[in-house]
């Protein structure tokens, strides 16, 4: 079987990207890569939200994507949602996204085609931060920038 691709666009006023996704096979890891431009440095929660829908920007987007019923973690966690790929982090205006993940698949139950990923204002507390939000966001705040997830060539 040849590799499974998919691609996203991230886009707003300040805040843009390219995520390039790639799949060995059904039982691969997906690798992400790419980058985003105009973050303040530092860490930035990164998730795959359940809905590819923009209609009323990111917030459309839903919450994080929860196939399986679980608490918000960190990706190396047994117990996290299926979206959740941790921090991403910005220095000098640029956040290069180099992720490896055995979870989230660009096919099956896990598939995150159609989906959206999005970009967070503040970092992701990775489930273990003690605030109220901690358990179903990680806290990280505002939503830079978002894009669904496409099936690439
Ligand atoms: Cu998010
Ligand atoms: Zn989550």
């Amino acid at each position: 079987m040849a590799a499974i691709k998919a691609v996203c666009v991230m886009k707003s006023k300040e805040v843009n990207g390219v995520i390039y996704f790639t799949q060995e096979s059904s039982t691969a890891p997906v690798k992400l890569t790419g980058e985003i431009t105009g973050m303040a440095d530092g860490k930035h929660g990164f998730h795959i939200h359940e809905f590819g829908d923009n209609t009323n920007g990111c917030t459309s987007a839903g919450s994080h994507f929860n196939p399986t019923g679980k608490e918000h973690g960190a990706p190396t966690d047994e117990n996290r949602h299926v979206g959740d790929l941790g921090n991403i982090d910005s220095s000098s205006g640029i956040a290069n996204v180099n992720i490896e993940d055995k979870i989230i698949s660009l096919t099956g139950i896990n598939s995150i085609i159609g989906r959206t990923v999005v970009v967070h204002a503040n970092i992701d507390d990775l489930g273990k931060g003690g605030h109220e939000l901690s358990k179903t966001t990680g806290n990280a705040g505002g939503r830079l920038a978002c894009g669904v997830i496409g099936i690439a060539q």
